[in-house]
């Protein structure tokens, strides 16, 4: 078995991968750039997700339309091909470009969750940008991609007008609890009082390290108890069978009301500008 399909494979079995420094010291350059130019310019979909309300846990969305380090790290970096051989695609679109940084001292953890909101080849890149231990690195419950249940974490199921910092996040970007279609969830269990109970993976991370990730797969990761800063810049990919769940109409407005024209609908493929498709024909 050559190295692609070992990684591949292991993709599938356990729902995330490493790939040691997959990306060069260039690229984690331009990201950790891209992510200082988008604090000060933030984009309607940017988020203080400290609890605290500080700015120890932020992250912003689709934001490479307008910071060209992202645009040029989403466009030419090795993350298309990599997204394309985990889904065994010679085509996959980007579907999101995000980031997340905490800084020294930030206690926010981000909750257990799996992203539901694309049915169908779904896989996010997260590749860390500054050395990240395993103490602080996004883990994840091995095999949890196969369970499948679509699940949320419990402040979805919250009154909403209690949730607060990263679990709200969630939470809004995958469906509102009152909703006829939210009894299609289920709670994501207490992992972290249980921890013994699940096979959790994770990986002492270097910046140009990456994990490649089955979006189904439960993910979360402790808060930066070091003191340096923690970044990761994430793009999220899918092919042309993904289409958008039925509950992603919450999904769809908020992106319109956040003035990113797109013509998804919910049942459908993800198709338009948005979302930029890559090919790599088979040699
Ligand atoms: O890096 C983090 O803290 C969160 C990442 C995450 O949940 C994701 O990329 O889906």
């Amino acid at each position: 078995m050559n190295e692609q399909q070992s990684f591949v494979q292991r993709f599938e079995a356990d729902g995330a991968v490493c790939l040691r420094q997959a990306f060069d010291a260039d690229w984690v350059e331009l990201a950790r750039q891209g992510i200082e130019r988008n604090v000060a310019q933030p984009s309607p979909l940017f988020r203080n997700l400290a609890r605290d309300g500080g700015g120890g846990f932020q992250s912003d969305m689709w934001s490479r339309r307008y910071i060209p380090e992202f645009e040029r790290f989403c466009m030419e970096s090795p993350a298309a091909e990599l997204a394309a051989q985990a889904l065994r695609t010679d085509r996959v679109r980007l579907a999101q470009d995000t980031w997340f940084a905490k800084r020294p001292g930030s206690s926010e953890r981000t909750p257990w969750h799996h992203d539901t909101v694309v049915d169908g080849p779904f896989c996010s890149m997260w590749v860390a940008l500054d050395p990240t231990p395993r103490d602080a690195t996004l883990e994840f419950v091995r095999g949890s991609h196969l369970w499948g249940q679509a699940l949320m974490p419990g402040a979805f199921f919250d009154d909403p007008e209690k949730r607060e910092g990263a679990d709200s996040f969630y939470a809004e970007f995958h469906g509102d609890a009152s909703r006829a279609d939210a009894h299609e969830f289920g709670k994501i269990p207490d992992i972290e009082a249980n921890r013994d109970a699940y096979d959790i993976i994770g990986w002492d991370m270097e910046a140009g390290d990456c994990v490649l990730f089955d979006a189904r797969t439960i993910h979360g990761a402790p808060g930066n108890h070091f003191n340096h800063y923690m970044r990761r810049f994430v793009t999220r990919w899918v092919t042309d069978e993904s289409v958008i769940a039925s509950h992603g109409q919450d999904m769809i407005d908020a992106l319109a009301k956040s003035g990113l024209e797109n013509d998804l609908r919910v049942g459908h493929p993800i198709r338009g500008p948005l979302f930029p498709e890559f090919n790599f024909p088979s040699a």
